[in-house]
């Protein structure tokens, strides 16, 4: 299998993060790639494909944003990382502001996605990380890919970043392979958190397949995405399967559900298969309650093997470091 990765992700790394009412060590950390890096074979660096495949995804003022308001936070004299305070919710949506705080909450939706000095040059070598794992495919000589991006991805949408994540790899890949040629593209979202970045950005589009197992929102983060009635809208119209599981979920219930959500994915014969992949569903993580050992990740992708069409493998969340290593290889172990 390739596998790409970019050192110039580490270089994001906020001190902290609010987390129930308090400031805590930021769970999203560089060392969860070194983690990773030292359990896998060798990677390739990725290839700048640029802009534009970014920009095919997210809005052009949440992308002027993110390149900007670290320097705009600093000249403001705010200290530490930049962190938003104040949302606008139903409120009308200007971009106008004189205060970076308004400028903030604007492009945000929670307090746990800090924007530091670097941020942008990380998440910008992550999305290439995934193009390059994409162009590895397209190349039609492997069959599965691995991007090791970071951060993660799924939880930003076309004009927000929340949840640890600034521009959505996966479906930045998505939108891509489309534009390449791929008819048809499926996402298989297993992070412990619903993908609610991903499920908005392809809401209404038939031409994209977003199927998600999840802890249901009802007592986990995201909260305000992920249940099973959100089916798509217009064109879209069925092309979203949300699987909610309760806290405590073991292996097999967890197979049930992706059996259910391997033959969506099938029934809607993709070209392309795209797999946001978390670890955070790991027993051990210590942001998340679901009870997968080690030794189920190679169940998981045997069974994503199935589906007959190329398979790239985008990395999104999983904090458990000491176990990450282990977690990751054994998943990527079971492709075929
Ligand atoms: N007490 C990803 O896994 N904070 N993002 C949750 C839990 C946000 C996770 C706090 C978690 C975001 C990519
Ligand atoms: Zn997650």
């Amino acid at each position: 299998m390739d596998i790409f990765y970019d050192p110039r992700q580490r270089a994001h790394a906020p001190a902290q993060e609010m987390q129930d009412g308090a400031f805590v060590p930021y769970a999203e950390k560089p060392e969860r790639l070194d983690a990773i890096l030292a359990a896998l074979p060798a990677s390739s660096a990725p290839k700048d494909h640029g802009i534009a495949p970014i920009e095919a995804v997210h809005t052009g003022a949440y992308l002027d944003f993110l390149q900007t308001v670290s320097a705009e936070w600093k000249e403001a004299g705010r200290p530490g990382d930049a962190l938003p305070y104040v949302f606008p919710l139903n409120a009308p949506f200007h971009d106008d502001f004189e205060r970076v705080e308004a400028r903030i909450g604007r492009y945000s939706y929670d307090m746990g996605t800090p924007i530091t000095p670097h941020t942008w040059e990380s998440a910008y070598w992550g999305a290439q990380t995934a193009l390059s794992a994409l162009e590895s495919l397209q190349s039609g000589d492997t069959r599965q890919a691995f991007a090791l991006c970071r951060p993660p991805g799924h939880h930003s949408g076309a004009g927000y970043c929340g949840g640890y994540c600034y521009l959505n790899n996966a479906a930045i890949a998505a939108e891509a392979a489309r534009t390449a040629g791929a008819g048809r593209v499926a996402i298989l979202d297993v992070d412990y958190h619903h993908g609610n970045g991903t499920q908005d950005i392809f809401y209404d589009r038939g031409d994209v397949f977003f199927a998600s197992i999840h802890a249901d929102p009802r007592t986990d983060y995201p909260f305000y995405w992920g249940r099973t009635g959100e089916t798509g809208a217009g064109d879209g119209e069925g092309a979203t399967l949300n699987l909610p599981l309760p806290i405590g979920t073991t292996i097999e219930p967890y197979m049930e559900a992706l059996d259910t959500a391997l033959a969506a994915v099938s029934r809607f014969r993709p070209d392309l298969l795209i797999i946001s992949f978390g670890a955070d569903t790991f027993e051990r993580d210590p942001i998340s309650s679901f009870k997968l050992r080690i030794e189920d990740y190679p169940r998981l992708s045997q069974a994503i093997s199935g589906v007959d069409a190329p398979q790239l493998i985008v990395m999104e969340g999983g904090y458990a470091v000491d176990d990450l290593g282990a977690i990751v290889s054994g998943f990527l172990s079971g492709f075929k």
